[in-house]
């Protein structure tokens, strides 16, 4: 990817998203550089993927649903009921179509930066947490638990910080709109299971942070 071609996806994004989706864009963008800079992970994909993550977010639901059944994306039940998660997968079809991304890693990081899935790559994994780390994230007053927490650990352990949030996600969900996309949970309980330290050194980075 050229950096002119950057820049035009860049003002793609200014034109579609208003004022305040367009600084999140931004904000994740370059908080996706800066971890893939801290995990040697590539730093224009990082950006180009963190750009497009949400570019069918100015989308009204019913177009997403339309375009799904115009190009035969298939749509689970869940998804149905909650077109609003279709922008992640909405999203990585127009990355192909629209702005040209051949990078399997860039599409599966905009498909999968909602939900997130089990055996996430590097890159899905830095958008997961970008996503939520962005400098912008609280702003409107609603400051996710910890936020300043996850945020040292991001770049202490992407891992651990991405099992917090996905904790905090889920019991967000719970307390609010009472379900689960099942892909959430599972994505959860396999990280959770991976996790390689034990409580002891855990709490250990957690002070630390
Ligand atoms: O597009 P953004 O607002 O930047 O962020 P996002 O794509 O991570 O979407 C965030 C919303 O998605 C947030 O309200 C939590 C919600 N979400 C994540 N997992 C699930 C979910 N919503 C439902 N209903 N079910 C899920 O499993
Ligand atoms: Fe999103
Ligand atoms: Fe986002």
């Amino acid at each position: 990817m050229k950096t002119t071609e950057m820049k035009k996806i860049r003002k793609a994004m200014e034109k579609c998203q208003d004022a305040k989706r367009f600084e999140h864009t931004l904000g994740v963008a370059y908080t996706a550089a800066a971890l893939a800079m801290r995990y040697g992970e590539s730093v224009k994909k990082a950006q180009l993927a963190g750009l497009l993550h949400d570019c069918a977010k100015c989308m009204s639901d019913e177009k997403k649903l339309d375009l799904c059944e115009k190009y035969n994306i298939s749509i689970t039940e869940y998804e149905k009921e909650h077109p609003y998660l279709l922008h992640a997968k909405v999203g990585s079809f127009l990355a192909i179509y629209e702005y040209h991304v051949d990078d399997d890693d860039i599409i599966n990081a905009i498909l999968n930066h909602t939900t997130g899935r089990p055996g996430m790559s590097l890159l899905e994994k830095i958008i997961y947490v970008a996503d939520y780390i962005e400098p912008g994230r609280g702003n409107n007053g609603k400051e996710p638990p910890g936020l300043d927490e996850i945020r040292k650990m991001s770049f202490m352990d992407l891992d651990e910080a991405l099992l917090r949030i996905l904790y905090n996600t889920i019991t967000y969900l719970k307390d609010t709109k009472g379900d689960l996309d099942e892909i959430t949970q599972k994505t959860y309980n396999y990280y959770l299971e991976r996790r390689k330290e034990t409580p002891s050194e855990r709490s250990k980075i957690w002070k630390q942070g």
